[in-house]
């Protein structure tokens, strides 16, 4: 079983990478970005709590969103591995990841870490942002604070994996393709 996150602040393609990825090595995504904008979609209670934060470029809980993976891991216990996308976000949620899977008798396999410059990042952001309708993506200022939640809260989960052995940076600031391109060589390297 192959399991991979794919790491990196706001912007940085991990999404659109997932998709790639999924394709290609046939892992099942879970992206807690996208689960959270479903409920918030749907108004359900836990979609209209996490609106509170996602407005103001906030991390969503972690109870929140470890309750949402532990689900998730439940309900597709027959997949041949996982991409995680946007998870986890905080060394919390990191050794809650592992002790999930412990208890499937499996563990991450890899973090991918996507490098990009932050004024990229900005610049992708808000280019969305004219176009999907997303709170997040639309105000310079709340794309500003995730960044900022990102610098406080995510980057020590690298050193949690570092520790590990289990921690690789990939050039993000390429185009799609070449991206693409970078994390298949690492995820090939860990098939052979
Ligand atoms: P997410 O939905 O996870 O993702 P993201 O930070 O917006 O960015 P991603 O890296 O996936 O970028 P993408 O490929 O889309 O998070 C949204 C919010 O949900 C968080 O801020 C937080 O509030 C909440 N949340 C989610 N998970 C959480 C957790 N675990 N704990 C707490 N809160 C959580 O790419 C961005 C743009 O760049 C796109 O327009 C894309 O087309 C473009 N792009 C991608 N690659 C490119 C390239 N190589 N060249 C040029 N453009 C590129």
């Amino acid at each position: 079983m192959v399991n991979l996150i794919l790491f990196g602040p706001p912007g940085s393609g991990k999404g659109t990478q997932s998709t790639k990825i999924i394709e290609k090595y046939g892992l099942l995504h879970l992206s807690t970005g996208d689960l959270l904008r479903f409920e918030m979609a749907a108004k359900t209670p836990l979609g209209q709590e996490a609106r509170k934060f996602i407005d103001q470029g906030l991390l969503v809980p972690d109870e929140v969103v470890i309750g949402m993976i532990s689900s998730k891991l439940d309900a597709n216990a027959e997949a041949r591995g996982f991409i995680f996308d946007g998870f986890p976000r905080t060394t919390a949620q990191a050794e809650a990841l592992d002790k999930l899977l412990a208890l499937k008798k499996t563990s991450i396999s890899i973090v991918l870490a996507l490098e990009v410059p932050e004024d990229e990042l900005i610049r992708r952001l808000l280019n969305r942002g004219l176009t999907s309708g997303r709170s997040d993506d639309a105000d310079e200022k709340v794309v500003k604070a995730r960044i900022v939640e990102y610098h406080s809260k995510t980057a020590p989960v690298a050193d949690h994996y570092a520790r590990f052995g289990k921690f690789r940076t990939v050039k993000g600031n390429g185009s799609e393709a070449e991206v693409f391109d970078l994390l298949c060589r690492e995820i090939d390297n860990l098939l052979v």
